[in-house]
């Protein structure tokens, strides 16, 4: 049983948003071909409340890519981005939506963000998704989207320690790459971990 994880495609994330990753919008086409190949698609939404403390702008005198402590865990500040109700925290509108079983949000809590869609960064609270998957019986979860260097990164080394056999499709995802080599590193470390790392050309055969 093979889920696709369509990983926060979201205006924000996407050129001309408030944290874009850039050509985070090309891999949207190819999120809406792969979606039939799978026996069930969900999505993901970063999902902030305005006073979210990954946001510079909520601590003054901060700015976005300085790392503070925030609650005991270090965090990268970010621009405010994905706000709850917000056209940023929407879909890209060229997604198709209409295959999604279900949509997870994170980064709910304001003390404390999310980069994977399974757990919070503290691992203190799951998101129910990791349930979710195993009820279905899924045993295998393919992840396309962004960012892979942050939440295509901590969702797949998550899902691999629920024993998932992991999959990450990378032409389908875009990363940040804050600090130029990020994305190869995460690659790295994803396929360290046991973490398949494939293209969708072989997966839409
Ligand atoms: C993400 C940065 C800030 C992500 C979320 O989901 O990749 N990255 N918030
Ligand atoms: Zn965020």
């Amino acid at each position: 049983m093979k889920a696709l994880i369509l990983t926060d495609l979201q205006n924000d994330f996407c050129p001309g948003g408030a944290l874009a990753v850039p050509h985070g919008d090309a891999v949207v086409p190819l999120a809406n071909r792969l979606q039939p190949c799978f026996d069930l698609v969900v999505a993901t939404q970063d999902w902030h409340p305005a006073d979210h403390g990954s946001f510079a702008a909520n601590h003054p005198g901060s700015e976005p890519g300085e790392t503070i402590d925030l609650d005991g865990l270090e965090q990268i500040l970010w621009p405010v981005h994905c706000v709850q109700s917000t056209a940023g925290a929407e879909f890209h509108p060229d997604l198709d939506t209409s295959k999604v079983d279900r949509v997870f949000r994170k980064g709910t809590d304001p003390r404390i963000d999310s980069y994977s869609c399974f757990f919070d960064n503290g691992h203190r609270k799951a998101t129910g998704l990791g349930d979710y998957l195993k009820q279905k019986g899924v045993t295998d979860v393919y992840l396309c989207g962004l960012a892979l260097d942050y939440c295509v990164k901590f969702s797949a080394l998550d899902a691999a320690a629920l024993c998932f056999t992991t999959w990450v499709i990378e032409d389908a995802c875009r990363g940040i790459d804050k600090q130029p080599g990020d994305v190869a590193r995460a690659l790295e470390q994803m396929q360290s971990q046991g973490i398949r790392i494939v293209r969708s050309d072989e997966i839409m055969r």
